[in-house]
């Protein structure tokens, strides 16, 4: 069952199985030990309390590099193909159309860690040169997950749960929508889905970046 909370945005809620939640958590466990290891960005001098790991390309607040010139200098893990087809398939799950993964490749992965106490201010994400839909996945303890609008940071907004294995798509007039993470539900994970603590979101993007 699919929602569509406003023009292009999408919640499949419980998309992944609990097999495939506790397959992305151990490979979100060395993605976050790998060359680049997690860290929390810092945005005007402060740390945001989410840490970040990516893959394809590297992002810090309103750039992408390759190389991850704000932690160590190391190339940041290459997208995985298997990640561009789950987000073809998350693409037609939200959009009932099977053909609407067919000229979607994501090339970057930005993958959050939420502690109990981590949130995410209301924001756009502007930082990217395509408009391409963005797919969202998440992984552990439930959050609220505030969806605004596309003129300011505040009011009108919905608040909606995002749980362990829910899917959401942000496409069209969607895309370029405030959005934030007010806060996380301690304790709410799935037995099973492999992580201990805290909340994990996946989101692929296409960057527009070339090199
Ligand atoms: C709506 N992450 O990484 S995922 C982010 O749960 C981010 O970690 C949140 O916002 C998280 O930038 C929210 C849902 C999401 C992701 C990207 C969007 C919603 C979006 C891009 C445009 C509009
Ligand atoms: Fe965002």
């Amino acid at each position: 069952p699919r929602r569509e909370l406003a023009p292009g945005a999408v919640h499949v809620p419980n998309w992944l199985n609990m097999e495939q939640q506790k397959w992305l958590v151990a490979r979100f466990k060395e993605w976050a030990s790998g060359p680049v290891p997690i860290r929390s960005a810092k945005v005007g001098g402060h740390e945001m309390s989410v840490k970040t790991v990516c893959l394809g390309w590297h992002w810090r607040p309103y750039q992408y590099t390759r190389d991850a010139v704000d932690v160590n200098g190391n190339r940041v893990l290459d997208f995985p193909d298997w990640m561009v087809r789950l987000g073809r398939k998350a693409l037609v799950e939200a959009s009932g159309d099977p053909h609407a993964g067919d000229d979607y490749t994501p090339d970057t992965a930005l993958v959050n860690y939420y502690d109990a106490t981590a949130r995410m201010g209301m924001h756009q994400d502007k930082d990217e040169l395509s408009k391409a839909p963005v797919v969202s996945l998440s992984i552990g303890d439930t959050c609220q997950f505030r969806f605004g609008n596309a003129d300011n940071r505040s009011k009108p907004y919905e608040d909606i749960s995002l749980s362990s294995g829910d899917l959401f798509v942000f496409g069209g007039a969607s895309r370029f929508a405030y959005h934030g993470v007010p806060r996380i539900y301690p304790g709410t994970a799935p037995d099973g889905c492999g992580l201990a603590t805290g909340r994990i979101n996946i989101t692929m993007r296409v960057t527009g970046m070339s090199g």
